[in-house]
């Protein structure tokens, strides 16, 4: 699996599935999933008030994925997945992780080859950029998958930059 690194929107990513950084509800927010709503149209929102009043009544779980079609991005599907609130307590890691296997995994079942990610967690939910990035490229380097691409959105230089170095550690 290769990993590229991207600085830009990922509503605009012409890949086969985007990861949503969503909440619980799947009935939207700010930063990356109000961006997904807003482009992707109200297809989107459609799907995920059905998979709530389907299998979802209490809503997605935090560190689980979640597939819907991607409406009018240029993208075939968005995979959900709700990240943790960062808490300087509680290790809340393991969720992280979660988050980005559990995508994958679900990638594998689309049979998405090529999946663009944010940096889950990393704006409204303020986990540290630099721990992040270290979780993100640790779990997807850890976890055997079909995928072909995985490539991070990063919305800022700062971003950016922490994964080029999250990455070039792990190599
Ligand atoms: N493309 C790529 N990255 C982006 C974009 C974009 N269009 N917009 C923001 N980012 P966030 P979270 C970056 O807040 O921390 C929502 O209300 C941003 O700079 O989108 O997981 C949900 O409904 C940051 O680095 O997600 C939840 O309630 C990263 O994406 C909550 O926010 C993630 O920031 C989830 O918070």
């Amino acid at each position: 699996m290769r990993i590229t690194l991207v600085l830009g929107d990922i509503t605009r990513q012409e890949v086969d599935a985007v990861v949503n950084a969503a909440n619980s509800s799947l009935l939207g927010g700010g930063g990356v999933d109000g961006a997904i709503h807003r482009r992707g149209g109200p297809q989107i929102l459609t799907e995920c008030r059905r998979l709530r009043s389907a299998q979802l009544g209490k809503g997605l779980p935090t560190g689980q994925a979640v597939a819907t079609t991607a409406g009018d991005l240029p993208a075939t599907w968005v995979i959900h997945t709700v990240g943790p609130v960062h808490s300087r307590q509680e290790d809340r890691s393991g969720l992280l992780a979660s988050c980005y296997r559990e995508s994958l995994r679900v990638a594998d079942e689309l049979g998405a080859a090529v999946v663009a990610f944010p940096a889950i967690s990393t704006g409204i939910y303020r986990w540290p950029i630099d721990d992040a990035a270290r979780i993100a490229i640790q779990t997807i380097c850890g976890t055997p998958t079909q995928v072909a691409e995985v490539r991070f959105v990063l919305f800022t230089p700062d971003a950016y930059t922490a994964f080029e170095k999250a990455l070039s550690r792990h190599r």
